[in-house]
């Protein structure tokens, strides 16, 4: 890397630095695809099976405790939460995959939300899969592996 290359990069990871230490707030919960809001603002998302660390995750991330809710009981979260960091990105919290403890219709129609939001969402830059280093990777994470590689998300 020459040093110009290194200056770049100095620069950019005190950009996201700054940008992390901004107010990131909770905008809302979304049930069905319907209700997203407008798709003028990039998009990160946190997937991955239920317990495995995402809500606790974008709390570390935006150094507060309670801004996305972790439980010890999986499947909890069953929308799409929303936050706002500092009115320039939008963050979600996806509900988990692959463990859920409610009638298998509902399940169905989380998966079919979840799924539609992953291959379609137009503003959607990055997905950040996360899989519990205890248990590996499951064939449910390949299937979502395959259908964000199938709709080229990154
Ligand atoms: N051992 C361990 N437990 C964690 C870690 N991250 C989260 N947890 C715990 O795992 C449970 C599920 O976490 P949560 O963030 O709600 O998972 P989510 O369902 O993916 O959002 C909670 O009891 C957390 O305290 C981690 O890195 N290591
Ligand atoms: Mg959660």
């Amino acid at each position: 890397m020459s040093e110009i290359d290194n200056e770049e990069e100095l620069l950019r990871l005190k950009k996201g630095i700054e940008l992390f230490r901004k107010p990131c707030t909770f905008m809302l919960s979304v049930a069905s695809l319907k209700q997203l809001p407008a798709d003028d603002k990039v998009e990160i998302a946190f997937a991955g099976r239920s317990n495995v660390g995402k809500s606790s995750l974008i709390n570390a991330l935006f150094g507060q405790r309670k801004l996305a809710k972790t439980s010890s009981t999986p499947g909890r979260t069953q929308q799409l939460n929303y936050f706002d960091l500092n009115g320039q990105i939008y963050v979600v919290d996806l509900p988990g995959y692959g463990f859920a403890k409610a009638p298998k219709d509902i399940v169905k129609n989380w998966q079919k939300l979840i799924n539609t939001y992953l291959v379609g969402r137009a503003n959607l830059r990055r997905v950040f899969l996360l899989i519990d280093s205890r248990h590996g990777i499951k064939k449910i994470d390949e299937e979502i592996m395959d259908m964000l590689y199938k709709a080229a998300v990154t």
